[in-house]
């Protein structure tokens, strides 16, 4: 049988075919879960639509997550869900370069209402449409708690999107709902671009990682199958890391050695 049969997972963000949501909802979906997708705003409607043809037919919904009406209508045609993926993130342009102490007020509130507050309102939406035992998974990345420059404000976000994870997993956990992010190393894509100096983040990571390697949308669509699944049942408010093993270098080698 396989590890999603019998599951119905809803996935956010899916923007193009090289969105993490896209590898997320196409691993989910090889394992067997029906899928429902959500997409922001006409400019991705058609896409969206064309993936979901391609992943089983998926239910496709509007949501954007700065409009409450769309997180209501959702709610009410969605149907019962074992779980979903919370992968949104924006911030201004000019807020992922530069000094931090520059960020605009209204910049903050902007990147911390999409990037972060979204998944608490996400989970009340969908409070009721949760199965007992569903499982919830926010996408999340290391400069949450280390300093990356440029990521910035983004990273401040993702602080937040951390700690949300936690207090979540704690007021859902009486229904054995679980609450988890993975922080996935840096990946192409159209919002990871905006990030000043992102091609050579990506060059730097896949010379120091253990792995060697940059990780791809399915290697993270891979870990959310597991998470997804009863194999994770006793797996909560935790971060999980899919990224080559960087996180843990205490030290970066001489470049001219990262080939050994
Ligand atoms: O290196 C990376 N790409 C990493 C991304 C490393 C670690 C974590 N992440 C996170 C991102 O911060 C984000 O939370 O993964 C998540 C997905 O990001 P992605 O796949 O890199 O980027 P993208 O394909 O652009 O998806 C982000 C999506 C938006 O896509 P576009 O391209 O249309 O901006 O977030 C969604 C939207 O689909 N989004 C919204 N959804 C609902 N309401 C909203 C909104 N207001 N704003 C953005």
């Amino acid at each position: 049988m396989s590890l999603l049969e019998g599951k119905t997972i809803l996935v956010t963000g899916v923007s193009n075919r090289w969105s993490i949501a896209t590898g997320i909802a196409t691993a989910l979906y090889a394992h067997g879960a029906r899928l429902a997708l959500t997409y922001q705003g006409e400019r991705v409607q058609s896409e969206v639509r064309k993936l979901a043809a391609e992943l089983g037919d998926a239910a496709v919904y509007e949501c954007d997550v700065t409009a409450d009406e769309t997180l209501r209508a959702l709610a009410a045609n969605v149907g019962k869900l074992d779980g979903f993926v919370h992968s949104i993130a924006f911030v201004n342009k000019e807020d992922l370069t530069g000094k931090v102490y520059e960020t605009s007020r209204s910049g903050f509130a902007l990147a911390l209402d999409i990037s972060s507050y979204s998944l608490i309102a996400l989970a009340a939406a969908l409070r009721e449409n949760l199965n007992d035992g569903a499982s919830i998974i926010a996408l999340t990345y290391y400069g949450a708690t280390a300093i990356v420059p440029n990521y910035n404000i983004a990273g401040i976000a993702k602080a937040a999107l951390e700690s949300i994870v936690r207090y979540l997993a704690f007021d859902l956990g009486e229904r054995g709902i679980r609450v988890n992010a993975i922080s996935a190393g840096p990946i192409k894509t159209a919002s990871s671009r905006q990030v000043a100096g992102f091609s050579t983040m990506l060059i730097k990571v896949a010379a120091a990682a253990p792995l060697r390697r940059n990780v791809t949308p399915a290697d993270v669509g891979n870990y959310a199958v597991f998470l997804c699944s009863d194999l994770a049942r006793a797996i909560t408010a935790d971060v999980h890391f899919v990224d080559g093993g960087y996180h843990v270098m205490g030290m970066f080698p001489d470049p001219a050695e990262a080939g050994r």
